[in-house]
């Protein structure tokens, strides 16, 4: 077995500042607002597997039967030699992908990616030991500005699962993907996993269960403030709220203020004032049409080689490439 690194792009540090920036943005304007990658640190990275367990949750549950069921044909196309997984949080699809590109291909190496260096860890410790044959070097990074420190050479396929396309807006996705297409050699692929727009009446209870477990998710994000930014937040006087905007096709988490509240965040000097009934918005998860994903691959440059959907057409999986 080689032994998996853990390649730290994003200090501790480097983290904090970005989160100092981000929240200052967002918590200064109106309305407030606060990026969805703040939710994952240990405790959230552990309540999102916890919601991707619910009854109501379909997106992991769907893709991970679909990629079950096509990830064969993925292999033997890709011949991937390096696997680099963006947002790769606990791994869990990953093994599959994995499976069927080492029995069915080249496969040496696998780059997990995440902004959570606890969830990176553990994944990369587990699959080094399920894949004895397999190079893991783990990269604690954000996704969005650091494509250029992933490994070079060897024939590679960039996974990025999960959805998470879905919480950058479009000007974001267009933005990403063209960076994305950028440092891809040509017939090199990306494998893009996203949700698609389906009957609200299965949606939005996908993003406010019954156990409440995704309001736990949401108001983490005002644990992460208070831990690293000596924030006072009473997350439970915040309420939990998930809609689905029909224009925008996409959900949106907010966290909306059960009475009149002053906060401080005292690592940014900054006093808030929240009036009850105040909402601020800290997630989209934006569902596609195959048409408008194939647009936005056009327009960064992809050609979608292939699709595939389950058989409710509640999830997609694209094969693009360069
Ligand atoms: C991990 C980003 C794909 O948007 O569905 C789950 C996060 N938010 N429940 C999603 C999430 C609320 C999830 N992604």
């Amino acid at each position: 077995m080689t032994a998996p690194t853990l390649e730290i792009y994003l200090s501790d540090d480097d983290l904090t500042s970005a989160l100092r920036a981000d929240a200052r943005l967002g918590l200064t304007a109106d309305p407030k607002w606060l990026p969805p990658k703040w939710f994952y640190d240990a405790r959230g990275s552990e309540l999102f597997e916890q919601i991707t367990e619910l009854p109501e949750y379909y997106p992991t549950r769907t893709e991970r039967a679909l990629l079950e069921r096509v990830v064969g044909e993925i292999a033997r196309t890709a011949q991937a030699e390096v696997l680099v997984e963006l947002g790769a949080g606990s791994a869990a699809k990953t093994r599959l992908l994995l499976s069927a590109l080492t029995a069915e291909g080249p496969l040496k190496t696998y780059v997990p990616q995440d902004v959570s260096s606890s969830a990176l860890r553990a994944a990369a410790a587990e699959i080094a030991t399920e894949f004895p044959g397999l190079a893991v070097h783990g990269v604690v990074s954000d996704f969005t500005d650091t494509l250029h420190n992933l490994p070079r050479g060897g024939r590679r396929m960039i996974a990025f699962l999960g959805g998470t396309i879905g919480n950058l807006v479009p000007a974001e996705r267009a933005e990403f993907l063209s960076s994305i297409r950028e440092v891809l050699e040509p017939g090199e692929q990306l494998l893009l996993g996203a949700g698609l727009v389906i009957d609200p009446a299965v949606l939005v209870p996908a993003y406010d269960d019954a156990a409440g477990v995704t309001a736990e998710f949401n108001r983490n994000v005002l644990h992460v403030l208070n831990s690293r930014l000596d924030a006072d937040f009473e997350p439970d006087k915040f309420a939990h709220v998930a809609t689905w905007e029909t224009e925008d096709e996409w959900i949106e988490m907010r966290l909306e203020a059960t009475e009149d509240m002053t906060v401080t965040v005292r690592e940014l000097d900054l006093t808030l004032q929240f009036a009850r009934g105040e909402q601020m918005r800290t997630e989209i998860s934006a569902k596609f049409r195959i048409d408008g994903l194939d647009a936005e691959l056009a327009a960064a440059g992809f050609e979608t080689e292939q699709v595939w959907t389950d058989p409710d057409n509640r999830f997609a999986l694209v094969l693009a490439a360069r």
